[in-house]
């Protein structure tokens, strides 16, 4: 299966899954919150994280899109950590998915708190995709603590304190690569563990996905650090060259553009070897790996 056949497929199930989500939230949250809700869960992104829930899943032994629900509580939770970012307080932006930003077509104070609000929407997504593909309440805890470290202290939110924290400061390589592997990396690897874990993977399997999961999140922002240099607002549905405007240290600026690629396309191949050690090996997963690392390039 092609990247591109993989991506797309994700996308149908997954926003299959969020249209019903947005539905129920609008009918249950009249007014401006329940459009917001809607806007917020509706919006075009790549789905690249749903893709990785489900090539995962396959290559963990599941059978067809059963795991879409589990991808679109990752999806959930991403989109609510891109509102947040959004925010004046955090990279004050006006576009995202080549849209106004949820602050921008509301307002400051329904985007934060649409973005809180998607957290528990997540976690109800995520316990009812457990009970669709009947797996028990421990499997169930499992992927509730592997979703939310990820989003956490420990993950997203922690690498995000970081890169806020480290402004206008020049980071060194090792202090880069933390704020990578928990702003963006810990979601894409959770992506991973979870598509692994709704198929009831082995420990062996579930760590080679989390290994293959680490490289390929790392190598998605170092991806999306040339990106922000080399494509365009049109290009990438956001604000490019944002992180010179904000002075942020990126693998770009620290390895130079060309740098920056080898080191992604390094990390992409080194994800599929661990699959391939664990026995897992996964064309679709491979394929996804070498889209990451050369989108829109
Ligand atoms: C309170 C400190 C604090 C943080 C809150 C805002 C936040 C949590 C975390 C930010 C995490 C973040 C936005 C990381 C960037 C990840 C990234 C590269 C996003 C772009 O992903 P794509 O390219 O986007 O998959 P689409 O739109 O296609 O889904």
């Amino acid at each position: 299966m092609s990247a591109e056949a993989l991506l797309v497929e994700a996308r149908e199930c997954t926003d299959r899954r969020l249209d019903q989500v947005a539905s129920q939230l609008r009918a249950s949250v009249p007014g401006t919150i329940g459009e917001a809700f809607a806007y917020a869960l509706q919006s075009p992104g790549k789905r690249v994280r749903p893709a990785l829930v489900l090539g995962a899943y396959r290559a963990a032994g599941g059978q067809s899109a059963a795991a879409a629900g589990v991808a679109a509580a990752v999806e959930i939770v991403h989109t609510y950590s891109l509102v947040h970012d959004d925010l004046p307080c955090m990279d004050n932006d006006d576009l995202r998915r080549g849209r106004p930003t949820m602050h921008r077509q509301f307002d400051v104070g329904t985007a934060t708190r649409v973005g809180f609000l998607l957290v528990p929407v997540a976690a109800q997504v995520l316990a009812e995709a457990a009970s669709e593909l009947e797996l028990d309440s421990s499997l169930l805890g499992t992927m509730a603590a592997t979703l939310f470290d990820a989003g956490g202290i420990a993950g997203m939110v922690g690498g995000q304190w970081l890169d806020l924290e480290a402004e206008r400061r020049q980071l060194d390589l090792p202090e880069l690569i933390a704020v990578h592997r928990g702003k963006t990396g810990a979601l894409i690897r959770a992506s991973c563990v979870l598509g692994g874990l709704a198929a009831r993977a082995s420990s062996r399997g579930l760590l080679a996905l989390e290994q293959y999961g680490a490289d390929i999140g790392l190598a998605f922002q170092i991806a999306d650090d040339v990106l922000d240099v080399t494509g365009t607002s049109d290009q990438l549905g956001k604000t490019a060259g944002k992180d010179e405007a904000l002075s942020k240290s990126t693998y770009a600026q620290l390895l130079g553009v060309d740098g920056a690629r080898a080191e992604a396309e390094r990390l992409a191949r080194s994800a599929i070897e661990h699959l391939d050690r664990a026995g897992l090996a996964s064309p679709a997963l491979g394929a996804l790996a070498h889209y990451i690392v050369t989108r829109n390039s």
